[in-house]
């Protein structure tokens, strides 16, 4: 499945952003940037393909990010800078060569940090959610709007945290850890969030709490971002979520649907595609018996279609109309990912085999894999997005190959020598929300390195801006913490939908 994918996509479509399946060419979608290739280095490497990834790892060096061009915040971030370090971080162990300094320094990082570089101007608002879009030379385009959807301002914590440990500058972690408690700030006294936010007076502008659509990947990087960078206080946050969603959000019957986030009043009875992350997020807080309870209703959407319908109304069991496309997202596969290695129960295999099962005779054509414009006609569209090599089919491969290097769970590690001392890298990988994973070991690899560094040399306040020695001191606390989270969570997902789509799907809309 993959190479029939992988290699459409650099017969008809590379340099473009996407393959488009029927019509065997290529067009760009989200800034072009070679997007397909980008996002799909990493599964490169999970499949342990030395060669091409490294043959992609020298000629995506060269992309050119400095170019007029508007761009997504969001996407620009989770697929490329995920995908950047991603494969900064995986080279080693491809085979790459790479210098004394590494995982500290590496081309891929140093063009990680470039284009986070030109996206940071965005960061630069009233309450420290950032705009959705930049323009790559001129920054935030003057007539941008003040409106962003949750997801689209919670999700950058996982690739600006790695860039700050990674390179010592706290600039990039601090603007995520803003964001994301801003949103935090704005929940409701019954701990639900609005969809959609203005980002200068921090007023929701669609006041539907949901799980998936445009908040999805907030929730996620809470969690992830516990995870990967040992700050309980947003796995705390997220309890509090999940508690707030179960009262209100959920229908007790493993569904959850659309509530007001003022009241909890419920206001649309909605199932989203985008919600199946969801069952992979309560695996990652160890709620196991809920996250197979929702997971096994979600799959009976699947085994009904053959596929997932964007928008379902579980009221009248019936596709949403407008909505009832399938463009081949992972987040059903990614949570029977995570369900299955928690708990190796069987059934999940058999899941995954449907849906592997499905693409391949629904969804295959001659040069790749295409989304379907209806899951109740299976008519074909012409779109390959980048997400179905970087995370569709990665998740997919995982659940079947049990001893790879990714599901490392602290039982096997690589000894790494640096100047400073040696560390341990391969121990456990956090996902970002592309499923591009990073490795937690290289992160504590650099901030250990940083912080031996500057106490080494007797670092006086006045070498350090007081942000540099919060961030140290916070660095070292994390160290301290280390060996006290010991539990093993690991996943998850922002919708790519226009704003004016989702608009028109949310009920409440104030301006
Ligand atoms: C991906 O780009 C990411 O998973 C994102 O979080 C949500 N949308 C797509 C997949 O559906």
């Amino acid at each position: 499945m993959f190479y029939h994918a992988y290699d459409s996509y650099l017969k008809y479509a590379y340099p473009y952003d996407e393959l488009r399946p029927l019509t065997c060419d290529g067009y760009d979608t989200w800034g072009s940037y070679s997007l397909s290739l980008v996002d799909a280095i990493d599964t490169l490497a999970t499949l342990g393909n030395n060669t091409e990834f490294a043959r992609v790892y020298t000629l995506i060096q060269n992309l050119d990010i400095e170019r007029d061009i508007n761009v997504s915040v969001f996407e620009t971030n989770i697929r490329v800078i995920g995908g950047l370090l991603s494969a900064h971080l995986l080279a080693k162990r491809m085979n790459v060569p790479v210098n004394a300094t590494w995982p500290c320094t590496g081309p891929l990082l140093d063009l990680a940090v470039a284009l986070a570089n030109k996206i940071l101007p965005a960061f630069d608002t009233a309450t420290g959610i950032p705009y959705g879009t930049v323009n790559l030379v001129w920054g935030v385009p003057v007539d941008e709007t003040n409106i962003t959807c949750t997801a689209g301002g919670g999700t950058f914590l996982i690739e600006f945290g790695t860039l700050s440990r990674l390179t010592g500058d706290p600039v990039y972690e601090r603007v995520a850890l803003r964001a994301l408690k801003s949103l935090w700030s704005k929940r409701s006294a019954i701990n639900l969030i609005g969809n959609h936010i203005n980002i200068q007076t921090g007023a929701w502008t669609a006041n539907d709490c949901t799980i998936g659509s445009g908040v999805d990947s907030y929730f996620e990087y809470l969690v992830k971002g516990a995870i990967l960078l040992r700050q309980p206080d947003l796995m705390d946050m997220m309890s509090v979520y999940i508690k707030a969603i179960d009262k209100h959000l959920s229908d007790g019957s493993g569904w959850f649907v659309f509530a007001n986030y003022e009241q909890g009043r419920k206001t649309m009875p909605l199932f989203a595609s985008l919600d199946a992350f969801y069952p992979g997020l309560l695996t990652l807080v160890g709620e196991l018996d809920r996250a197979r309870e929702t997971l096994y209703a979600y799959h009976t959407m699947w085994r009904k279609f053959g596929s997932m319908p964007e928008f379902y109304n579980l009221v009248q069991q019936d596709c949403m109309q407008g909505r009832e496309a399938y463009p081949l997202r992972p987040e059903h596969i990614e949570s029977i990912m995570y369900l299955y290695k928690a708990t190796k129960d069987d059934t999940l295999l058999f899941m995954a085999a449907d849906i592997f099962d499905a693409i391949e005779s629904c969804c295959k054509t001659s040069c790749g894999y295409t989304s379907l414009k209806n899951v109740k006609d299976h008519q074909l569209d012409n779109r390959m997005e980048s997400f179905f090599l970087a995370e569709t089919i990665k998740y997919l491969y995982l659940i079947f190959d049990e001893e790879n290097f990714l599901h490392s769970n602290g039982e096997y590690a690589t000894e790494h020598y640096t100047s400073s001392g040696s560390c341990f890298l391969e121990t456990s990988f956090v996902y970002n929300t592309e499923a591009h994973p990073i490795d937690i070991g290289a992160l504590d690899c650099c901030t250990s390195s940083f912080i031996k560094e500057k106490t080494s040399t007797k670092v006086d306040e006045n070498t350090l801006t007081k942000e540099q020695m919060r961030w140290l001191r916070d660095s070292l606390l994390n160290e301290e913490l280390n060996g006290a989270i010991k539990k093993n969570f690991s996943t998850l997902t922002c919708s790519a939908l226009a704003y004016e789509q989702r608009f028109s799907i949310y009920g409440e809309i104030l301006t």
